[in-house]
């Protein structure tokens, strides 16, 4: 069956586009810098948004119109893998994400729920092989079911920490079975609720073993996906562990997992942290360890989660010029987990949505790329840092100056003289790049 009947395959028209169901900024195959426009992005579509929502909140039901309802749990599972790969196609989006229970029903227990996956994955593996699409990252979902009321891995209940073992060590198994190149963990229920009942850094500690299971266990079936970890400040968990990139890095090296995790970091994680994604890169990169994006955007209006499709050419042109600072994002990607409004209800905004998520993160990218080919920012650092490239300066960063030196240095001076930022004028400057 065909879902979208009405939507043809998306194709590059340039910005004068007729047609609604066309990009007018991603040209796939157009090389810049060196390389095709898609293996710069690697787009990927998340599962759950895309699939399994139906539009309700708080206050309101569903109003999502959908076609993929079957009459059993599991004959509307593989609907929706084949109204995701019409999508997937339709787009020429080359990657997707999911968490197993976006794909599989959870049936009754832990074991109906694995052999679910089991067949689920062989079903998905089967248009994998078909249509040349590729796994960008899985999860385990251990945050939906009550099970994972106090938490997973960092549960106060040994029989919960077993259970997410389990989900996770399926998790890997698949990763491996449908060539995986990433792998993410994401602690919506890792954190505390109150520090009168919890021992921060025994959670903790028992956080850094399951990785360490983790580590292990890929080794043991020999399959290496890129291990990312997810970085949020709040929601579910009031205090989430992993708060933002900083804090995610101090846990990484704190147990000497840096060999094998690296972030993925989200827009609107990074602006409920009270950072822009920008800054989240900026300090991922610092510590090598810019793994995937998930590329959304939140409501600066609003203090939650609202996993909008990224249409912020600013941001997106920030976030791109970090990821080529950095040397492109490979084997990570950016994956679109992001829902369209409860308004846009209709089957095509799912593909609207996604063609303004990836026509923003293109001129991102062209944006970002004429940046780095004028050497934009590199003048503006060196320029801000030049008292720092000879006489004192350079001996301080040469490690050749210490505090005694050092005052006798300024005993020297007849007072300082300090550079104006012109901040306002870079920015303008910045604008010129963007429109
Ligand atoms: C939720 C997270 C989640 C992760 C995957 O806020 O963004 O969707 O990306 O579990
Ligand atoms: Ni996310
Ligand atoms: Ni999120």
């Amino acid at each position: 069956m065909d879902y979208f009947e009405n939507v043809p395959k998306v194709q590059y028209e340039g910005k004068n586009a007729k047609s609604k169901y066309a990009f007018r900024h991603y040209n796939p195959e157009e090389i810049i810098m060196g390389k095709p426009m898609k293996d710069h992005l690697r787009f990927s579509v998340a599962f759950w948004h895309t699939m399994t929502e139906d539009g309700s909140d708080q206050f309101g039901d569903g109003t999502y119109q959908r076609n993929w309802e079957g009459s059993t749990p599991m004959e509307t599972a593989k609907n929706r893998v084949d109204a995701f790969f019409e999508i997937l196609e339709k787009l020429g989006a080359e990657y997707f994400c999911f968490h197993d229970v976006d794909i599989a029903p959870q049936g009754d227990s832990l074991k109906e729920f694995l052999e679910n996956i089991d067949v689920m994955t062989d079903y998905i593996k089967g248009k994998m092989d078909k249509t040349g699409v590729k796994l960008l990252w899985n999860t385990a979902n251990m945050f939906t079911h009550p099970t994972f009321v106090n938490g997973a891995a960092t549960t106060n209940n040994a029989d919960v920490y077993s259970m997410a073992a389990a989900q996770v060590k399926k998790g890997l198994d698949v990763s491996k079975k449908l060539n995986g190149e990433n792998y993410v963990f994401w602690g919506g229920r890792e954190g505390y609720e109150n520090l009168l009942n919890t021992d921060m850094n025994f959670e903790l500690d028992n956080l850094a073993r399951f990785y360490q299971m983790v580590i292990d266990y890929a080794q043991k079936i020999d399959y290496h996906p890129q291990f990312l970890i997810e970085p949020k400040p709040k929601e579910p968990t009031k205090h989430q562990y992993d708060y933002d990139a900083a804090t995610a890095m101090a846990f990484i090296q704190k147990y000497n997992l840096e060999d094998s995790f690296k972030l993925n970091l989200e827009a609107n994680h990074a602006t409920l942290a009270g950072h822009t994604f920008e800054h989240e890169l900026n300090v991922a990169k610092n510590y090598n360890a810019l793994g995937s994006l998930d590329a959304n955007q939140g409501d600066l209006l609003l203090g939650w989660d609202t996993d909008e499709f990224p249409t912020d050419i600013y941001t997106a042109t920030l976030a791109m010029y970090e990821v080529l600072d950095f040397g492109g994002i490979a084997p990570g990607g950016l994956n679109f987990d992001a829902k369209v409004r409860r308004t846009s209800f209709a089957m095509d905004d799912l593909i609207l949505a996604h063609i303004a998520g990836m026509d923003t993160y293109a001129r991102g990218l062209r944006a970002a790329a004429k940046m780095k080919d004028d050497n934009f920012f590199e003048q503006i650092i060196a320029n801000r840092y030049e008292s720092f490239s000879s006489g004192i300066g350079k001996q301080i960063v040469e490690n050749k100056e210490d505090l005694e030196s050092l005052t006798n240095y300024a005993l020297s001076l007849n007072g300082v003289e300090n550079k104006s930022g012109h901040i306002e004028h870079l920015k303008s400057l910045l604008n010129d790049y963007l429109v």
